[in-house]
């Protein structure tokens, strides 16, 4: 793991890269998402939490021509902030190059510019590094320039920067987690209307990530293949039924109507999609009431719909599940974000976390609340 990434240490990475001291310093933390997976680009819920780890971004004048930016993970890139479209590569590079680009498509000039970036969330592991790398960048540019856009807005432009920059049909949930989380709750998020809410999380609710110790790239992972089938199961139904808009508009019932006719892939899909929302909301009332072991069940049932219907796990998934399943000391547990390697997530009551750490082999990452997206001059 590395250092952790403070105010202090960018401020750091900024001077020694740049030579000179920022103006603007702004964060974005990364998320475990507790339940609603693969629901938030299917206008669906779901209910993420921030977390400690973050990304940060330092941002102040240059005085050549260029936007230059530099992670300490990933090293340096730039372009000419005369240049109309500031592509400049693949990889981490295109996130950036994304979000300047909706930040200049709202109108805002950017002028030159450097960014140091550092952050301590592990990449790829589903813990919403992107979205967070994203947002602070975002954040640091609107507070250098001095234009405020509403948080709304930078988490669609910071979407459509990993939609069509990097090319990941991502939904919105990591980029509302990274601006909307705050210590202590989940947000609580209904991805048709944009509506959320917080949901305390008090300290009774331990959520322990295992690692699967396999790493995906949502880019080159079966994400986009998901997200096509969401797709078209939708249009099946749309062109069967003209009220039916969007996933909300369909009752399981109604769907298993339909069960024989449309393609069975399709089918699982949607099913994992409408039970996974139900299993949202219960999960919210059941937080309300301190019910760790209905949490606990639905956690374990979203893993089976995730690996059964929407064929997101792997066998190390599997098997941690598993383990979790058989296991006393565990409430309940599911593979974590978009699938396909990554951690686990695992609600374990506090005085039983050493005990679970114990059976699972490993130590576990413990999440017990959160940091909001935070930016300020300095
Ligand atoms: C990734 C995506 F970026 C999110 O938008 C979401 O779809 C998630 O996978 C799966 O729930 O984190």
């Amino acid at each position: 793991m590395p250092t952790r990434t403070s105010d202090r240490t960018t401020v750091q990475q900024y001077v020694k890269v740049f030579g000179d001291y920022p103006a603007v310093l702004a964060r974005a933390p990364g998320r475990i998402n507790i339940i609603g997976e693969h629901t938030d680009y299917n206008d669906g819920l779901v209910l993420p939490m921030s977390i400690e780890r973050c990304v940060m971004a330092a941002c102040g004048p240059s005085k050549g021509n260029t936007i230059r930016w530099y992670s300490d993970r990933y090293g340096c890139a730039e372009f000419d902030v005369k240049a109309s479209d500031p592509y400049v590569g693949t990889g981490w590079t295109a996130y950036v190059a994304g979000v300047i680009a909706g930040i200049r498509d709202q109108g805002i000039q950017i002028p030159p510019l450097n960014i140091a970036i550092t952050s301590d969330i592990p990449p790829g592991k589903g813990l919403s590094s992107s979205a967070a790398l994203e947002v602070a960048v975002a954040l640091s540019i609107l507070e250098y320039v001095d234009v405020p856009l509403e948080p709304v807005v930078i988490a669609n432009l910071c979407r459509e920067a990993e939609n069509h920059y990097v090319g990941v049909p991502c939904g919105i949930m990591d980029q509302y987690a990274a601006l909307f989380g705050i210590c202590g709750h989940a947000v609580f998020i209904d991805c048709m209307s944009g509506d959320f809410q917080h949901i305390p999380v008090d300290d009774s609710f331990v959520f322990v990530l295992y690692d699967s110790e396999e790493e995906r790239a949502l880019v080159s992972s079966g994400y986009p293949d998901r997200n096509r089938e969401c797709r078209e199961a939708l249009a099946w139904f749309a062109d069967r039924e003209t009220t039916i808009l969007s996933f909300r508009d369909l009752e399981i019932s109604r769907l298993f109507e339909h069960r024989g006719e449309i393609p069975e892939v399709l089918f699982r899909r949607t099913l994992h999609v409408l039970t996974e929302n139900r299993r949202v909301l219960k999960t919210v009332s059941a937080l309300n009431r301190r019910d760790d072991s209905t949490v606990g069940r639905l956690l374990f049932q979203s893993h089976r719909s995730l690996a059964h219907n929407f064929g997101v796990s792997t066998q190390s998934l599997d098997n941690l599940v598993k383990k979790a399943w058989e296991s006393r000391y565990i409430c309940g547990a599911r593979l974590h974000g978009g699938g396909f390697g990554g951690y686990t997530i695992n609600l374990i009551p506090q005085k039983n976390v050493s005990r679970a750490h114990e059976i699972m082999g490993q130590n576990g990452i413990e999440v017990r609340s959160g940091k909001g997206a935070e930016s300020w001059r300095i």
